[in-house]
């Protein structure tokens, strides 16, 4: 992989994407875009990869789309940003949902508009103490995207999506671990290594069988009950079928540690 704009190494099972624009808050550009699809492709075809780890380098996470590429000319046609959420931030958010490995996002500074909402879509959010996630859209004049429209009332409920997204008022790491938005809060400087610790962790752990919990989990929130039933019956039948589930129950029995192979 040719990258420029963001970093990528695989390390003891986890595949660490790194946001890498830091002089314009790792806002998105389209060469940025089209780095991350490709990681991400190449972390979901790695068999070595058990775990993503998604965080970024300076002061911010992610400021979102980079506003200097949408600077134009007043006269000029307006861009057609539906085609840009359709291109870009859409696939990327549908690709952390159904990655089929526990995503950790770790949060190491302001998150504003699309960058407040990609860590919604990760399974594991750790954010730094100074990490502030900030609704930005209605400040020019946008709706929130990436997602956020429907992840948002569903974790914070509507009062507080309504507060956010209409107000763009910033809210900080330890108030999104109040309201639920989060899993933790973590001191700055501990950040990464808490980040990448909990990543490898879960990279020796049955990957099949995380990946159907993640898919349980996130179906439940449009799902009926009746269909939620069927979909942990169908989910079941496949998780029995691992050998990680037949190792699981193996060690169980021997009384030892058990060696998943995500398998
Ligand atoms: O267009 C489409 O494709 C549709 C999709 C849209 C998705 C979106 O994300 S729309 C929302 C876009 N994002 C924003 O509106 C956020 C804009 N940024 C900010 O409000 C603030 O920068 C922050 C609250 C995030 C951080 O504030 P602060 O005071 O900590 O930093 P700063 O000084 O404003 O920014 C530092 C530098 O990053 C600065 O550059 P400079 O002056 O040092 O050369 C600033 O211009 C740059 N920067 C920050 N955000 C962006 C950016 N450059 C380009 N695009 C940005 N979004």
């Amino acid at each position: 992989m040719n990258l420029e704009h963001i970093l990528y190494s695989v390390e003891d099972g986890v595949a660490i994407l790194s946001l890498n624009r830091p002089n314009a808050l790792n806002s998105f550009n389209e060469a940025m875009h089209l780095e991350v699809k490709e990681a991400l492709k190449a972390t979901a075809s790695n068999p070595e990869v058990r775990a993503l780890l998604l965080t970024a380098e300076g002061r911010g996470f992610c400021a979102g789309q980079d506003l200097s590429d949408r600077n134009v000319d007043p006269n000029a046609n307006s861009p057609d940003l539906g085609l840009s959420i359709e291109r870009f931030y859409n696939p990327l958010i549908k690709t952390l949902q159904n990655l089929p490995m526990p995503v950790i996002c770790a949060v190491n500074g302001v998150a504003a508009g699309a960058g407040a909402n990609i860590p919604l879509a990760c399974d594991l959010v750790l954010a730094a103490c100074s990490a502030k996630f900030i609704q930005a859209f209605c400040k020019i004049g946008l709706v929130p995207d990436s997602g956020g429209s429907w992840f948002l009332p569903r974790l914070v409920g509507m009062a507080r999506a309504k507060q956010m997204a209409l107000l763009g008022t910033p809210v900080t790491a330890e108030q999104a671990y109040d309201w639920g938005m989060i899993y933790r809060v973590v001191d700055d400087e501990a950040l990464r290594n808490e980040a990448l610790t909990l990543a490898k962790q879960l990279a020796t752990q049955p990957t099949q069988g995380l990946a159907l919990i993640k898919r349980a989990l996130n179906s439940s929130v449009s799902n009926s009950f009746e269909e939620q039933m069927t979909l942990e019956r169908d989910l079941q039948r496949l998780a029995g079928r691992t050998a990680d589930y037949r190792e699981g129950v193996k060690a169980f029995m021997e009384k030892r540690t058990p060696e998943f192979k995500g398998r």
